[in-house]
């Protein structure tokens, strides 16, 4: 492709809505076009690309046996409705209406759609195990879009759904499909981490995410160098300290005048923060939004209070759980706000992180303005109703697997596998008749890769202070060829023919034929990432090039022939 034929606009400045690199940069290489808030349109290099990304994912599924189908991204409300989703979701579900003023939603997953095929189509267990996927757009009306394409309105998707017997047939579906994931990300030049995820709303049993390691993710993953534990931080397990071998001493209650904080408690008892027991005081309200009695949580002191494990504690729904007006639940339980323990709370359940059963000898509050206790003990001066892990696994403690330093990282979910089970097959009736003809619900799995977001993702890895720095595989082109004077014969030739070569060797090339500057045209080249660059200047009359690589500093001087050829064997070896 020529570029002085190329419907290309790249940008010096960008609004400064765009933070992040990769947003500023798909913007400044014009890449991508923003049409609204929250909403893209791909421009010809940006579009090449995706679809790169598009084949190398069709590629591996389909070596897994995935079959690739098309569906609407019109979905209507009846099927939502079947599987009690439609109410479950706000604003975020796009919601419309046909011209008959029925009910349908742009679709932002496709479970509902894939079962209503399924229960369709398969009746017997000879057709099992099958796998359907597409790669179409995605619509999810998020409240703040922000950072270009990694959380935008509108996104492709590939989503696959898996369809087996039973249990045994989902995870071997389920592993498929996580090494084939594996290979896709490696292919698309992204580190990438599987990290156990919370499952969430879907309800599935057991997830992982995709991570690509990133500073600007918003994925927080705690990960072990030593194995490969990795987990995002609401479902990190912690380790407990060993118990305590110290005989238990009697309570005695201590002034700690207006020490409101942990930190201050400890420092006026002179003690560690980990020798302190750490309140959190909650109001919890039942499906109709009525209060639905109060919780007393305890961590260690020097522990932070981690909400997603003290909600799946009480398996209760995110909004139906709140922190307390301390005023209002000390009437009603006991507690006095900054000075609040386990001991003497009545009306109120405790829920005690499991690390406080085996320590000995701590320091609690009173329950009584301005004092604390010293010497408190679970099991002889107070009980859990709930028993739990309730931690944050925080930078530096033990792995929960082989109790190397933990470190933290952020990153982009780039894709995520889920165990469904019969969560759909069930409230949509798909069902299959197994040997002995008896109806047997269909057991499910999805998996998803988002695709701009990969794209994004890609560019947040492979970038430096002049632009991207394209792997090959994704690259828009392979060779870039920087023609500095269009006008000169000899310079003309060179790349002329060194365009059609490379081009009748498959490799795909851009030829910089443009009336620029010389500055202008490396300033782009380096902006568009095309990993190599082949520069025709005053050399060519003696039939010489300069041959550079995007990712090193280094060039050299070759003959256009032994650019040629380098050029072919680096495109064939990383593409
Ligand atoms: C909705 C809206 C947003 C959503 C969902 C539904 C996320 C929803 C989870 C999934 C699970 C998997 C198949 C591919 C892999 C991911 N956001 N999820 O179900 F109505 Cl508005 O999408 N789906």
């Amino acid at each position: 492709m020529k570029l002085s034929k190329m419907h290309l606009k790249t940008l010096r400045e960008v609004p400064n809505e765009a933070e992040i690199s990769s947003h500023i940069l798909l913007l400044r290489t014009g890449m991508i076009r923003k049409l609204v808030s929250g909403v893209y349109g791909f421009m010809p290099l940006g579009w090449r690309s995706i679809k790169k990304i598009e084949n190398i994912i069709r590629e591996e599924m389909d070596a897994k046996g995935g079959q690739e189908i098309h569906m609407s991204a019109v979905q209507p409300a009846e099927l939502w409705e079947e599987s009690g989703r439609w109410y479950a979701y706000g604003p975020e579900l796009w919601r419309l209406k046909d011209r008959n003023g029925r009910d349908f939603c742009l679709g932002p997953t496709h479970e509902e759609i894939f079962t209503d095929i399924v229960r369709n189509d398969i009746s017997s267990y000879r057709q099992l195990p099958m796998n359907l996927y597409q790669i179409q757009t995605k619509y999810r009306d998020e409240a703040r879009p922000r950072f270009g394409l990694m959380r935008s309105r509108e996104f492709i998707m590939k989503d696959a759904y898996s369809f087996d017997r039973d249990e045994a047939g989902l995870d071997v579906s389920y592993n498929e499909m996580y090494d084939a994931y594996d290979k896709i990300f490696a292919r698309c030049g992204l580190k990438c981490r599987p990290v156990e995820a919370d499952s969430g709303a879907i309800g599935g049993s057991n997830s992982h995410e995709f991570t690509a390691i990133s500073e600007v993710g918003e994925s927080e993953i705690a990960y072990c160098e030593k194995c490969n534990m990795a987990a995002t931080t609401e479902r990190a397990k912690c380790v407990d300290a060993p118990a305590s071998n110290e005989e238990m001493q009697p309570m005695e209650d201590v002034l700690t005048p207006d020490t409101k904080t942990i930190e201050d408690v400890a420092n006026f008892l002179g003690l560690e923060q980990s020798r302190t027991i750490k309140a959190l005081l909650f109001v919890t309200y039942d499906n109709e939004g009525k209060e639905n009695g109060y919780v007393a949580a305890f961590v260690r002191g020097d522990r932070e209070l981690n909400m997603t494990k003290l909600i799946n504690a009480f398996d209760i729904p995110e909004h139906a759980i709140e922190f307390a007006d301390e005023a209002k639940m000390a009437a009603a339980t006991g507690c006095v706000g900054g000075f609040t323990g386990p001991v003497g709370l009545h009306d109120c359940k405790l829920v005690v992180d499991s690390e406080l059963v085996g320590l000995r000898n701590l320091v609690a509050g009173a329950n009584r303005e301005n004092y604390h206790t010293k010497n408190v003990n679970y099991g002889r001066d107070y009980e859990g109703h709930i028993v739990a892990d309730l931690k944050v696994l925080k930078e530096g403690d033990s792995c929960p697997v082989c109790g190397a330093p933990v470190k933290h990282a952020r990153g982009i979910e780039v894709g995520q596998v889920f165990k469904l089970g019969t969560k759909y097959s069930e409230s949509m009736g798909a069902t299959y008749k197994d040997e002995n003809q008896k109806e047997q619900l269909i057991v499910m799995g999805c998996y998803g890769i988002g695709v701009t977001r990969t794209l994004a993702a890609v560019v947040e890895q492979h970038h430096d202070e002049n632009g991207i720095i394209w792997p090959m595989s994704v690259a828009p082109y392979h060779v870039i060829i920087t023609l500095i004077n269009p006008d000169d014969e000899a310079q003309a030739k060179v790349a002329d023919d060194l365009y059609k070569e490379l081009s009748k060797a498959g490799v795909e090339v851009l030829l910089d034929d443009r009336k620029e500057r010389p500055g202008v045209k490396f300033k782009d080249a380096d902006l568009l990432g095309i990993p190599v660059r082949i520069t025709v200047g005053k050399l060519a009359a003696d039939g010489q090039v300069e041959y550079k690589l995007r990712r090193d500093a280094d060039k050299e001087v070759l003959t256009a022939e032994e650019a040629l050829s380098k050029a072919i064997a680096i495109v064939n070896e990383e593409k």
